[in-house]
């Protein structure tokens, strides 16, 4: 078994046909070092102060930092990635809208314990969905280097058709060793799970996960992200936080558009 990786010159629709085909890819330095510098500058004041785990599903020596569109501008280049972003949607098609479920760094420090091999599908009451309906596609960044010694994210390569309640050992598994700047997209349904980090150095990942616009999201973007700063962003980002209503579920008032609450533009969903 090796591990399925492509260059930042793939294709949309390559990175789409590995996922589907072995439930994950990496894309090998899709963005630049440079970004990830400035991602880490702006989380460094939220790393300092961020609790660790009190779960062992979460992991005692794993810190979550949430909320990376209210604390990190530059988080904002990572999610509107043409070519990632690209990929998503497509793997989401299926969804009217498709939503962001998670944003939020996963830092293992030294000696942090390898966490169980699991589907980030489970989160939503462990339902069974039809193994050929993605709920949803997650993705880690590299923010630090990833190594196995570090505690890289542990993937078994094709369990995405293994169904729920699947049981794999950690020999099943391979570790997802990426430079800085490097993501790894993956299915809902892939097993997999954070390493154990046997190494002195902090291993860090910017999770931002998607989902179809139907589900409840994994963090709540309407409450992360103040209104005063919400309003400054982008449509295309406030679409992905939720903010983009279909004529069936998202609206407000009289049916209208959400985001005509911050651009009244955003015409209403029913015409007069
Ligand atoms: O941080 C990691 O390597 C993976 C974490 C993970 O899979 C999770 O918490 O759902
Ligand atoms: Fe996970």
């Amino acid at each position: 078994m090796t591990v399925k990786h492509l260059t930042k010159a793939a294709t949309v629709y390559e990175i789409a046909a590995c996922v589907r085909e072995y439930g994950y890819v990496v894309i090998d330095e899709l963005v630049p070092v440079e970004l990830m510098d400035r991602i880490e500058a702006e989380l460094q004041p939220y790393f300092d102060t961020t609790q660790f785990g009190h779960l062992s599903e979460l992991g005692f020596k794993t810190q979550r930092t949430g909320s990376l569109i209210a604390r990190s501008p530059a988080v904002h280049e990572l999610i509107l990635q043409e070519t990632y972003l690209g990929a998503i949607k497509a793997l989401l098609s299926h969804a009217m809208t498709v939503q962001l479920t998670v944003t939020e760094v996963n830092s293992l420090a030294p000696g942090a314990e390898a966490q169980f091999l699991h589907q980030d599908e489970m989160l939503y009451d462990r339902f069974p969905f039809p193994p050929d309906y993605e709920i949803l596609i997650n993705s880690l960044w590299a923010l630090t280097e990833f190594t196995e010694e570090m505690g890289a994210t542990r993937v078994v390569p094709g369990s995405h058709t293994a169904g729920v309640g699947a049981q794999f050992s950690a020999e099943d598994s391979l570790p997802i060793e990426m430079k800085r700047g490097s993501v790894l997209i993956f299915s809902g349904k892939l097993y997999h799970g954070g390493g154990a980090n046997r190494s002195e150095q902090i291993r860090r990942a910017i999770d931002i996960g998607f989902s179809v616009g139907w589900v409840r999201q994994v963090e709540n973007q309407y409450l992360s992200c103040p209104i005063e700063i919400t309003r400054t962003l982008p449509k295309d980002l406030l679409s992905l936080m939720g903010y983009e209503s279909t004529g069936g579920y998202g609206f407000v008032g009289d049916r209208h558009n959400a985001l005509a609450v911050f651009d009244p533009a955003y015409q209403p969903l029913l015409k007069k």
